[in-house]
């Protein structure tokens, strides 16, 4: 292992009642024996695995929902929030970077205010790169579904209602620092809130016009304008279903391989990525095992595999 480099904590997240069907609880399972852990330790990573997350359920908190929400399982959704806030804020003060091994992308409700109080302690502002088909800020009043997974980046940037999950005075994500890259299944409510709430979105016609490589350059740039903290979270269904169909909400027309291994390269040449969710991986509909290891390879591109060593070139 190499000194300079931060230690990486592996979180396991078995959630999947945060999505409308079974099989997420298997994606942690699936990313260890793709090798998650043996790819980082062979770039010379010091990697400890906390295993997997099992909080209690929380109770009772419907009481505080607003009149006509929804919010499938919220109890299991809340136990998770609260356990991962905690976790992904401790890895994170302790100088680690954690990895989130999801498990459904309702976890990002944790990790992501969990960096937000780091981020916030440090003085620093917290970035969010959300890699996704979809927008996932519905709240409990606006979801077609009630399925918590489509309700993350609402809740962290504090507009989800869903109170008493977290802290009323915990630090937000501001939206004007969420970018969103690879959209193209948005509702319709959901559209006008991305909006009115002024989040970055990159959809999928403009990573065809632009290029990965323009929208990242952009992004990266307000990042280190601000000398922020950078949170990626890599939703399966960001990539084509046919590079990636191991999940369950599968929209045609998605990145390729190579823009999400170019994404990951000029991700890990910034050295501006703080916390790393994969998420929404369900093995139960894979084929053989080809979506986990597409994200263990771009997980190992994101922490420093390469093909041939490049020259530093300024962006
Ligand atoms: B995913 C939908 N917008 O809210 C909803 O996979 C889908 O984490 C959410 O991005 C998809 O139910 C959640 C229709
Ligand atoms: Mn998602
Ligand atoms: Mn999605
Ligand atoms: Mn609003």
């Amino acid at each position: 292992t190499e000194p300079n480099k931060t230690p990486v904590t592996l979180i396991g997240v078995p959630l999947e009642e945060g999505s409308g069907r079974r099989g997420c609880v298997m994606g942690p399972t699936a990313l260890r024996i793709a090798g998650v852990d043996r790819v980082l330790a062979e770039l010379g990573f010091r990697v400890s695995d906390a295993g997997d997350l099992k909080p209690e359920p929380v109770e009772g908190l419907e009481v505080g929902l607003p009149p006509q929400a929804q919010a499938k399982n919220l109890a299991i959704v809340a136990g998770f929030t609260r356990a991962l806030e905690a976790a992904t804020h401790a890895a994170a003060s302790a100088g680690q970077l954690p990895i989130l091994l999801g498990g459904d992308h309702a976890l990002s409700m944790g990790s992501v205010s969990g960096m937000a109080r780091h981020a916030s302690e440090r003085g620093r502002p917290l970035f969010v790169l959300w890699l996704d088909a979809h927008a996932d800020f519905n709240s409990s009043e606006t979801s077609p579904s009630g399925n918590m997974h489509g309700m993350p980046v609402a809740f962290f940037c504090g507009e989800a209602a869903l109170p008493g999950i977290l802290p009323d005075d915990r630090p937000l994500v501001d939206p004007r620092r969420v970018y969103q890259v690879g959209i193209r299944s948005v509702d319709a409510r959901e559209r006008e809130e991305v909006a009115e709430h002024g989040v970055n979105v990159y959809d999928m016609r403009a990573l065809d016009e632009m290029g990965a490589a323009a929208i990242m350059r952009e992004i990266l740039a307000a990042v280190e304008a601000e000398n922020g903290l950078l949170h990626v979270s890599l939703d399966v269904d960001f990539l084509d279903p046919e590079v990636a169909p191991g999940v369950g909400t599968t929209v045609p027309g998605g990145a390729t391989f190579r823009e999400a291994h170019l994404i990951m390269e000029m991700l890990c040449d910034s050295g501006l990525v703080s916390s790393l969710d994969l998420v929404e991986l369900n093995p139960f509909l894979d084929d053989r095992g080809k979506s986990a290891r597409i994200l263990v390879e771009l997980t190992a591109s994101l922490f420093g595999r390469r093909i041939f060593d490049r020259p530093t070139r300024s962006a």
